[in-house]
């Protein structure tokens, strides 16, 4: 059974600390593909959500010192209760705030998927790389050594989106080269995808390390097939057009269209 089919018949809970960017389109997303979400932020609650749920998605989109102690305090509760925890550190090396809150917040919390572009994880794992706010610019490393390297030093899985999507543990590198680049025209491409990782995780079985990554693999596929789709019936209509029917491929991909569709490589 593939990990999309396992999403739609358990519907996983995801626990969602995101940016008020976001929001409904993140939960409208995972609406969309069977998963359940649940964005919660008050510090009160915050432990209960992440031990109650399936997986939790921490996202530093609009920082403020009160969401770093809530992602910290969901993501310390997560790895307590042996729930996988997916990080997205949205804008680290954009400033120096986000930076050294991404650090702590991956000193404080075993993170088992790290989900970013380049620049942010080439800043997590501290080298330089060009950020434009959210968005990753130009730089001299290589995309798979990045991704390698910060699986290793983090002891996590790596997937770093962009033209390219690579996927890692370290050890073993996946390529995945289904997508559309219209989706960098939607805000929260990146922020729903790392929620949607979430969903996938949830249902692979955590003592399994192959299949987790699989499933995280499986998951950007998934993804970037659902916007290869929603552009096919769309082009020309402009990214709102876009944005529409990109949730609604969401729910309408099949675990049958994935298997075709699907363009994932081992480096
Ligand atoms: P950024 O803020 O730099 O846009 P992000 O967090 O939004 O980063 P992306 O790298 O944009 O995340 O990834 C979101 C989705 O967009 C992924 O499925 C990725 O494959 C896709 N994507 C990003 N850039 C391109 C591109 N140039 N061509 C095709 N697909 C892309
Ligand atoms: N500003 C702060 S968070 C955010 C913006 C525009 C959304 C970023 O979304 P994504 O998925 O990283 O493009
Ligand atoms: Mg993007
Ligand atoms: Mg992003």
């Amino acid at each position: 059974m593939t990990f999309l089919a396992k999403v739609q018949a358990q519907h996983p809970l995801i626990h969602n600390i995101t940016n008020m960017v976001v929001t409904n389109f993140t939960a409208n997303g995972l609406l969309a593909l069977g998963a359940s979400p649940f964005m919660a932020y008050a510090h009160e609650e915050v432990a209960d959500v992440a031990a109650m749920a399936n997986a939790v998605v921490l996202n530093m989109g609009t920082l403020d010192p009160y969401t770093v102690e809530s992602i910290q305090r969901a993501g310390r509760s997560a790895n307590q209760a042996g729930v996988s925890v997916v990080f997205d550190p949205v804008g680290a090396g954009a400033t120096s705030y986000r930076t050294q809150s991404a650090l702590q917040i991956i000193e404080h919390v075993q993170v088992d998927v790290l989900r970013g572009n380049i620049a942010e994880v080439a800043h997590v794992i501290g080298q330089p790389w060009e950020i434009k706010g959210v968005d990753a610019g130009t730089g001299e490393g290589n995309l798979i050594q990045i991704a390698e390297q910060a699986a290793t030093q983090l002891k996590c899985i790596v997937a770093i989106t962009g033209e390219k999507d690579v996927v890692t543990d370290g050890q073993s590198t996946y390529i995945i080269a289904n997508s559309h680049k219209i989706l960098t025209q939607v805000t929260g491409g990146g922020c729903l995808l790392s929620a949607v990782v979430g969903a996938f995780i949830a249902v692979a079985d955590p003592t399994q390390a192959q299949e987790r990554l699989q499933a995280v693999a499986e998951a950007l596929a998934f993804y970037g097939i659902a916007a290869e789709i929603a552009y096919e019936q769309t082009a020309g209509q402009g990214t709102g057009s876009f944005q529409v029917q990109f949730i609604n491929q969401l729910s309408l991909v099949t675990p049958e269209i994935v298997a075709t569709r699907a363009l994932i490589t081992l480096s």
